[in-house]
């Protein structure tokens, strides 16, 4: 487990921690199955706690004792109210997918469960406008709109779980990017609660609306240190008539720049995803049954994959842009790829996004994962994963009881590599020899330390790599000014 003092994180005020006569405060407005605490005089073991304590990777552990799930806006406000003038430092959780220590307590904050506020508040099937509550999880919404010929703007491995709160409190960007751009587009409003309890209620519904400084913009990838997002209106664009996939399977890394300059130009405005994995990432989620395996005839000498899908209008059209495009590639004097898989039904069509999908979830079967989310332009996505393999092993960390796999994928289309490195556990000697190196690294390109995940508590200290110190100092300003008694998320984003 991480330490607050291996982070450098600083918990600078004395905050106050959740009392047994907070609990007796909490009753007087939320009812008793919104309130868990393991506070006398409640019988609950703290274990109880532990999916609210514990992230998804198992590596960051906090110590609450008590989590609250407000069912309304209000129970939200009357909640922060208390804990501002307590001085009680809150975690907004959503639904606990987040992969850089975010979502849970460094210490024992109180934990507000969004998971309670659900509902679906308004869908206007004409505009594709859509206001929910933040606790909605991602593919219930996708359900919600879908009999409305409408999709989310956003898809990610996780959409079971997260809810659209925590979409939008982390900048979610995931595999539909490339195609509907990022949630500061498409979110047209938000309802928050801040630091001291106010209700701050932009959830407008308009597509146009310059009307002064856009604040909901400043929520958008905050990660909850600004305040707790309770309710978000966002735009659904129209369900695409048709979906196709392939997955093409390359000799070498360097052509998966020409390929995607080709890919672009043949396919135009069909083209919806352009996504990365590279070998060690395929096999492993193969071998952990993410998705069907390729032939092996359709895998041999391939050091790395590309999924392309196509989102259209007309079947037969797509179909045959997607067809033409393969045996262009094909007639190459040295084509750019060994072959290529397209699906021909839907469950072929699952079982192919399975295999970039659930990359993730392979990784976290196999060991314990320590992930680096970068923005790096393109060419160097093969060169970051190889260099820091061989840092490692010039460490003398590579081998199944150190550092069993390092694999590198991503969402080319957005220049977005997930660089993971597998461990065995993890373990200190491996977290000194990646930090700084991997973040010293992405600066050598002017790139970013983190392209969609976000900063969390595991990289307040690599902030620095990627914002100048001018940018920081009024990221602190702004932080002051909505929380200057700095009880939201503390030790999350800021040092
Ligand atoms: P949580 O994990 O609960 O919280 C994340 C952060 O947001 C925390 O700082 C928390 O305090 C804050 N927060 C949550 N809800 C609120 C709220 N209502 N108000 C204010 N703050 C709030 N991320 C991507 O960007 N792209 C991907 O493709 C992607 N794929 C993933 C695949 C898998 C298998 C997993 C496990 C994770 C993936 N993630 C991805 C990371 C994660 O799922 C996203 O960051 C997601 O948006 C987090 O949503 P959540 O509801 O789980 O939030
Ligand atoms: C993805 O694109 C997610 O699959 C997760 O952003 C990446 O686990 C990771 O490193
Ligand atoms: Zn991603």
């Amino acid at each position: 487990m991480f330490r607050l003092a291996r982070h450098g994180l600083r918990w600078r005020r004395p905050y106050s921690s959740v009392a047994a006569s907070d609990i007796e405060h909490f009753k007087t407005f939320l009812p008793p199955n919104a309130i868990l605490t393991t506070l006398s005089p409640s019988n609950l073991a703290s274990s109880e706690l532990d999916p609210f304590n514990n992230d998804w990777m198992g590596k960051y552990r906090g110590q609450s004792t008590t989590v609250l799930k407000p069912k309304t806006t209000q129970q939200v406000s009357d909640i922060v109210r208390w804990c501002a003038s307590r001085e009680i430092p809150i975690v907004p959780q959503g639904g606990n997918t987040g992969l850089v220590g975010g979502s849970v307590p460094l210490r024992d904050e109180l934990v507000v469960s969004l998971a309670n506020m659900n509902s679906v508040r308004s869908f206007d099937p004409v505009s594709g406008i859509l206001v929910a509550d933040a606790g909605c999880i991602l593919q219930s919404l996708t359900d919600y709109v879908a009999p409305h010929n409408h999709i989310m703007p956003v898809d990610l491995g996780a959409k079971g779980s997260c809810h659209i709160g925590g979409n939008v409190a982390t900048n979610a960007g995931g595999l539909r990017l490339l195609r509907y751009g990022s949630l500061h587009g498409s979110v047209l409003g938000l309802e928050v609660v801040l630091p001291d309890g106010t209700i701050l209620d932009q959830l407008t519904s308009l597509r146009k609306d310059n009307t002064g400084y856009d604040l909901k913009q400043l929520f958008i990838g905050a990660e909850g240190t600004l305040g707790i997002i309770t309710a978000v209106s966002i735009l659904t664009p129209p369900s695409p008539q048709a979906s196709n996939n392939v997955i093409l399977a390359l000799p070498h890394f360097d052509n998966v720049q020409p390929l995607y300059r080709t890919v672009k130009r043949q396919l135009s405005e069909i083209l919806s995803a352009f996504e990365f994995i590279d070998r060690t990432a395929y096999d492993l989620a193969v071998k952990h049954s993410q998705g069907r395996a390729l032939s092996d005839e359709d895998v041999e000498g391939a050091e790395c994959f590309v999924l392309v899908e196509t989102s259209g209008g007309r079947r037969e059209h797509d179909e045959q842009k997607l067809e033409d495009l393969l045996s262009s590639l094909f007639d190459e004097e040295t084509p750019l790829i060994n072959s290529g898989v397209l699906s021909q039904n839907p469950a072929q069509f699952s079982s192919l996004w399975a295999l970039r999908e659930g990359v993730t979830e392979a990784v976290s079967k196999e060991g314990k994962a320590y992930k680096y989310d970068i923005s790096i332009p393109l060419a160097s996505f093969q060169t970051v994963v190889d260099t820091t393999r061989e840092h490692l092993r010039s460490k003398g960390l590579l081998g199944d009881h150190a550092v069993k796999h390092v694999l590198g994928y991503g969402h080319v289309g957005d220049g977005n590599l997930h660089l993971n490195i597998v461990a065995a556990a993890y373990m200190p000697e491996i977290q000194d020899a990646l930090e700084p190196f991997v973040y010293e690294l992405v600066a050598s390109y002017r790139g970013s330390v983190s392209a969609e995940h976000g900063i969390g508590a595991m990289k307040t200290h690599a902030l620095h790599y990627s914002k100048n110190d001018v940018s920081i100092e009024w990221m602190k300003k702004i932080k002051a000014l909505f929380d200057p008694k700095g009880i939201m998320n503390p030790g999350k984003v800021l040092e």
